[in-house]
């Protein structure tokens, strides 16, 4: 019976199960490696990503200028290393870099310009409604928060008031979209669906959690205000 147990651990034995074991190593590793979320920080153009992410990355005012490129870094969040990705916001290649990247993210940052956002509701409206409604966000439901930023400004727009400017743009959005469904399938199947538009949109009736916060990333007196974003990334990144 012993010098069979003794015979079990045979060299050959523990060879095989040193080999096994940094395999299942290596696959562990792999796994968590691709589970790592990012942080992505999306919106319009010159609603201060870049800006956002540079006082992120090394509390620094920096001249931004229309990125073209995406920024990816990890930044030190109050002691705890977040990778945070600044995207382009320009119309014609926005969409591309976030195809890069929403798979992978934990956690999507809808940066607002809260002086001029009546001038582009429109546009800020339709960007989060394709983030909102992109398959692969309504399937992974990362948490989102709409940052209203550049709070410094006196004509800026509270959160509360923006919440209700974006519902009530994104329902208009949404019942024209659900038209144009309606009447291309009567045209179809003369059947008569009835869709929900009698239900208007709010943010507490999506699948994913939205939040609303409010920053500044610059004033006058060279002071910043991100705690509330900071906050909320080790909130979602943990
Ligand atoms: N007053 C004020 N200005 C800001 C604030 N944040 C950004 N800005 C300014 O807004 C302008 C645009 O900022 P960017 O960070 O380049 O904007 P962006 O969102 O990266 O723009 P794109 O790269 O084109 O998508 C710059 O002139 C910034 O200095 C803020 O909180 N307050
Ligand atoms: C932002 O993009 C719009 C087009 O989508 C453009 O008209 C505007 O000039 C751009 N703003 C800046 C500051 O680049
Ligand atoms: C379709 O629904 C509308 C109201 O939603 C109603 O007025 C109309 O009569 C319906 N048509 C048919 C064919 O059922
Ligand atoms: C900026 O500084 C001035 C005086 O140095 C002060 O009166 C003002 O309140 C400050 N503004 C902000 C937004 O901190
Ligand atoms: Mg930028």
């Amino acid at each position: 019976m012993n010098s069979n147990v003794e015979d079990s651990f045979s060299p050959i034995l523990i060879a095989v199960l040193l080999i096994f074991t940094t395999i299942v190593l290596f696959i562990l590793r792999r796994l968590l490696k691709s589970s790592k979320g990012y942080v992505l920080l999306t919106g319009l153009n010159d609603t201060g990503k870049t800006l956002i992410h540079s006082q992120l990355l090394h509390n620094q005012h920096v001249l931004t200028y229309t990125s073209s490129q995406d920024n990816v870094e990890e930044c030190n969040i109050d002691g705890k290393k977040i990778t945070v990705v600044d995207l382009p916001g320009f119309h014609s290649i926005r969409q591309q870099f976030f195809e890069k990247y929403k798979e992978n993210s934990k956690g999507i940052v809808y940066v607002v310009d809260s002086t001029s956002l009546a001038k582009n509701i429109r546009d800020a409206a339709n960007v989060l409604n394709n983030i909102l409604s992109d398959p692969v966000v309504l399937k992974k439901r990362p948490n989102i928060l709409i940052l209203c930023n550049k709070q410094d400004q006196t004509l800026a727009k509270g959160a509360s008031v923006i919440k209700t400017m974006l519902e009530k743009e994104l329902n208009t959005l949404r019942n024209s979209e659900l038209n144009q469904l309606k009447q291309l399938d009567s045209k179809e199947t003369s059947k008569n669906r009835s869709g929900d538009s009698s239900k208007e949109f709010t943010f507490a009736s999506l699948n994913c959690k939205v939040e609303f916060a409010e920053s500044f990333a610059f004033n006058k007196n060279n002071s910043v205000d991100l705690d509330a974003l900071k906050k909320w990334i080790r909130k979602v990144a943990t």
